[in-house]
């Protein structure tokens, strides 16, 4: 069945889109989970374990996010040109806690992963903003207990956010389109499956090598971000125009 003129759009996003704004991505050789093992910093039983360890891992990350040469960079603008552009919806689903996609100016993006500039209480469950450095004996801004304050992000073993919102967004799309992600996470690997089964959703991967998931694609281009992201959302929006 010939594709909707403008489908609604979900974009996969991974650690890849933000590698050339000088974010480490994970999986890469010199990836984070090359110099620490995920167990001890991205699992709650890490956390329980040696929670000034795990606090030190995500300091280091939101000082570097915070950094002033760290910004957004061509592929999170293409983004941001096909959400303004594109007649459909236009869905961002990162697995990045990066704030680069809002920096960027994309509106329509749920962090399944979870965000490094936000902080949780495990003590009163509120969320707030953080750009500062967190640890133990740190109290809560809302309960004002000590001892519970966590990074707002999702481990391993942990239930990814906005579950329902981001099958609901993949069931009605007509276009999925998946960046800078090695496939190697669920349940965001398993999305390319579930709009397959749909068979009328087109899917395609961006990525700069093929992914583990790269035969579950109809399309496949490869190549730095930078490049093939802006490229491809030009061609989309051509298409859109026609
Ligand atoms: C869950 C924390 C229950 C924050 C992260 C089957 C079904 C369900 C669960 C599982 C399952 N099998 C196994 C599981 C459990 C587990 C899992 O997937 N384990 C793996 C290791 C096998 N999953 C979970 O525990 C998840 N929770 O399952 O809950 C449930 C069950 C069913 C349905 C719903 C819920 C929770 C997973 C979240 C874990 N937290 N991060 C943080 O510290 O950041 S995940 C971690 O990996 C990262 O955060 C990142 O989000 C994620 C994925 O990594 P990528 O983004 O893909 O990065 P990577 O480095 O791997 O790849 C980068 C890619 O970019 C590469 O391909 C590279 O080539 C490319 N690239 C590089 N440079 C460029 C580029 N591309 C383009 N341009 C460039 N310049």
């Amino acid at each position: 069945m010939e594709a909707a003129k403008s489908p609604s759009i979900v974009v996969l996003t991974g650690a890849g889109i933000s590698k050339e704004s000088g974010l480490s991505t994970f999986r890469d050789k010199d990836g984070i989970w090359a110099k620490v093992a995920l167990e001890d910093v991205a699992t709650p039983e890490g956390f329980q374990r040696d929670p000034k360890r795990v606090h030190a891992f995500y300091n280091d990350r939101r000082r570097g996010l915070l950094a002033a040469d760290i910004c957004p960079n061509a592929a999170h603008v293409a983004l941001v040109e096909l959400e303004d552009r594109w007649p459909g919806e236009v869905l961002i689903v990162t697995q990045n806690i990066d704030n680069l996609h809002e920096r960027a100016g994309s509106k329509n993006v749920i962090h399944m992963h979870g965000e490094l500039l936000k902080a949780r209480c495990g003590a009163c469950g509120s969320v707030f903003d953080c750009n500062f450095d967190l640890a133990l004996e740190l109290p809560c801004l809302a309960c004002m207990r000590a001892g519970g304050l966590r990074p707002h992000v999702v481990w391993f073993g942990e239930m990814p956010f906005e579950m329902d919102r981001i099958y609901a967004g993949l069931d009605a799309c007509g276009l999925f389109l998946s960046i800078g992600t090695s496939g190697n996470v669920y349940p965001a690997a398993g999305f390319v499956q579930e709009v397959r089964g749909r068979g009328s959703t087109q899917t395609i991967e961006l990525n700069i090598e093929p992914s583990e998931g790269r035969s579950f694609f109809e399309e496949q281009r490869y190549g730095p971000a930078t490049e093939i992201v802006p490229a491809y959302v030009k061609e989309l929006l051509k298409k859109a125009s026609a």
